[in-house]
């Protein structure tokens, strides 16, 4: 059996994963996650012509949450979800009336597994369009609505929606079956989908500050404090919250790892004093580091690899994550985690170094003042953003050295998981502002943004006029999503590394270098020479 799939940067020889993933993803996997998708655009049809159903909308982004790379790995789970989609589509179709006829709205999924995945064989990617450009704008807008989805997903879990957006990606969802849009038209909806994605990034923003306190910076200690542990990793905070209060006076201590950092600046959240510190670094650095956490480990989001069996029994999943024969916890009820971080051995007090993190909109712009006076006497001659994934490819340590040799007199923020290529590295300070602002997860760039649009306000000037550079690192969709949003701000001049994006065909790029000037990046060095001069 064969798959094709091109949607993380680890594509395999800068193409596509055609034999197995090297995220790990088996081909009834992929053929089942296409299956899916083609079902979701079944559904998109109807729901599109429904107006907002609250079911319809909260599975079509956990739906699509799940085709996220390494979310879920289970295909008996997959199968469950194309089920589901197709019962919605049944429902959707009787409650709009509508007529609609073609092979997309007909589409009806076998009862058995291996006939699924021989369906879903015949949606791939590859099927979108016959035009390559056309196919290339849809899959940018697929990617898109991916990464949007796993935002979304976790604004929905602290209650919050939008009726705009999600009317979005059911329109979007079904306008990339509609053989008569052209490559403009898509290049239109990816840009409306970043535009829908300032949205949800804001809610999400507006629900992380109204939950739990804006962030504020914070010191996290790296080392380990002697007892019981839970390992939480993923970006989920209400997770993490619920996880803290039924583990308060047991005894257990809770770290934070990969994007869960940003939460020890909560107030809300380092209010817990068994909240202690941060363990290990990225994601890609899982299957070495996760052995050496003696205690239990849980997954809320992305982005799980192929567990050894030296963590396996102690792993578990929960939202949207699954691995067959991983535990999966269900709903809110953390006990069995709890019990088994009980059973197993203590971690050593081994206190480590400290990093700082609660850099959000808040924070930065409630020194706004120092900062401007900074930039105006000629302390801070530019700001960077050095910010996105993380990876296990050897051309991410550009990151790394680009910060190393950033200028004395500028200021890098940076945000997501690719910070932990240069988190640990000393950087000093101007007149007290840290030379290193962490402003937090992905979701975050929304500070980044207001960041920006603030300082434009008060230099007067537009964002592209800054003395700022985007310098960003991409692995999966919400890193697309992200791109997306800046380009339909209108930013411009953004570097973007480790390597292009295997779907998008020349003719694309072309189009992004003329609009947007986007840029691969170089070297540190010539990079820096050509920003700074
Ligand atoms: Fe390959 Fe990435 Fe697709 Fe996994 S998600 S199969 S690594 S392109
Ligand atoms: Fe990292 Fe997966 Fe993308 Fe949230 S956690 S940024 S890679």
């Amino acid at each position: 059996m064969s798959m094709f799939c091109n949607q993380c940067e680890q594509a395999a020889n800068g193409t596509g994963c055609n034999i197995s993933g090297v995220c790990g993803k088996k081909p009834d996997v992929a053929a089942l996650q296409d299956h899916l998708l083609y079902g979701l655009k079944s559904l998109a049809l109807y729901a599109d012509k429904l107006g907002r159903d609250a079911e319809i909308d909260r599975f079509t982004i956990e739906a699509l949450f799940s085709t996220v790379t390494n979310v879920d790995f289970d295909p008996e789970d997959i199968a469950k979800l194309i089920q589901k989609c197709y019962q919605l589509k049944e429902k959707a179709k009787a409650a709009s009336g509508a007529a609609i006829s073609g092979p997309v709205a007909d589409w009806k999924p076998a009862a058995d597994l291996a006939t699924m995945v021989a369906q879903g064989e015949q949606h791939g990617i590859n099927t979108q369009h016959v035009n390559e450009d056309i196919r290339s704008t849809i899959e940018i807008l697929m990617y898109g609505l991916k990464g949007m989805s796993a935002y979304m997903d976790h604004a929905m879990i602290l209650g919050r929606s939008n009726d705009e957006v999600m009317a979005f990606f059911q329109k979007a969802l079904a306008a990339t079956t509609d053989a008569n849009l052209g490559l403009m038209d898509f290049v239109g909806l990816c840009m409306e989908c970043g535009k829908q994605n300032l949205t949800v990034m804001g809610l999400l923003d507006t629900a992380h500050n109204e939950t739990y306190g804006a962030p504020v910076p914070t010191p996290v200690n790296l080392g380990t404090k002697a007892g019981k542990g839970i390992l939480v990793t993923g970006h989920d905070l209400k997770m993490l919250e619920e996880l803290l209060k039924q583990t308060e006076g047991k005894g257990i201590n809770i770290y934070t790892h990969g994007e869960m950092l940003p939460a020890h600046g909560y107030p809300g959240l380092k209010k817990y004093p068994h909240l202690v510190g941060n363990f290990g670094g990225a994601w890609q650095d899982q299957a070495r580091e996760f052995p050496n956490f003696p205690g239990a480990i849980i997954f809320n989001t992305n982005c799980i690899q192929r567990p050894a069996d030296s963590y396996k029994d102690r792993l578990y999943t929960w939202g949207l994550v699954q691995w067959p024969g991983v535990t999966h916890i269900n709903g809110w009820d953390f006990s069995e985690v709890i019990n088994k971080a009980l059973e197993c051995p203590s971690l050593p007090e081994n206190p480590g170094q400290e990093i700082l993190t609660g850099f959000g909109h808040n924070a930065v712009l409630g020194v706004a003042d120092k900062v401007i006076a900074a930039v105006k006497a000629g302390q801070i001659k530019h700001f960077f953003l050095v910010g996105g994934c993380d990876g296990a490819k050897s051309g991410r340590n550009y990151y790394t050295e680009f910060a190393e040799k950033a200028p004395q007199d500028t200021v890098i923020l940076t945000l997501a998981c690719g910070k932990y290529r240069f988190n640990k590295l000393e950087f000093g300070d101007i007149g007290g502002i840290p030379r290193l602002l962490d402003i937090g997860q992905c979701n975050d760039a929304y500070s980044a943004i207001q960041i920006a649009v603030a300082l434009a306000g008060a230099f007067e000037c537009g964002v592209n006029d800054l003395p700022l550079s985007m310098i960003l690192s991409w692995y999966e969709q919400k890193a697309v999503v992200i791109l997306l949003t800046l380009l339909s701000l209108g930013i411009k001049n953004i570097r973007l590394g480790p390597s292009l994006p295997a779907f998008i065909t020349p003719n694309v790029l072309a189009f992004l270098v003329e609009n947007f000037n986007i840029m691969p990046i170089t070297t540190a060095e010539e990079d820096l020479k050509a920003i700074l001069g």
